[in-house]
């Protein structure tokens, strides 16, 4: 089965109980794994499988996705100790919804990554 539909489902709120925010465009909830004390996800309401589907015609939902990221993590107040913001797309990143979406990890110390 094709797993996007977990998140589908959540966009019409008939899943997860976790949602943080959501309007016309993108829809925001905490992941069921937690990677770190504050970790949540960022992804649109129409359907995109991964980066590889941005176009010049959608590009613009990528901006809004990520300033709605930073705007939770001020709310969620992660912002001044800090966070981290991370896309995987495909196999080599370890992808496995293949829908676009946003990590935000923060509210502890994270392990440096490079
Ligand atoms: O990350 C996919 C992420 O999606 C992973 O961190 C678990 C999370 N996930 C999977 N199912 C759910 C539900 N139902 N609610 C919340 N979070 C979920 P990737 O970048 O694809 O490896």
């Amino acid at each position: 089965m094709n797993n996007k539909i977990i998140f589908e489902k959540i966009i019409q709120k008939k899943t997860s109980k976790n949602i943080i925010y959501q309007d016309k465009q993108v829809t925001a909830f905490y992941d069921i794994k937690p990677q770190a004390l504050v970790h949540f996800l960022v992804i649109p309401n129409i359907y995109i499988s991964s980066l590889n589907e941005i176009t010049k015609k959608n590009k613009d939902i990528v901006g809004y996705m990520m300033y709605i990221a930073i705007k939770i993590a001020k709310q969620l107040k992660i912002s001044d100790s800090g966070y981290r913001i991370v896309v995987n797309c495909n196999k080599n990143a370890g992808q496995e919804i293949k829908y676009l979406h946003i990590h935000v990890l923060g509210g502890e110390k994270l392990n440096n990554i490079n």
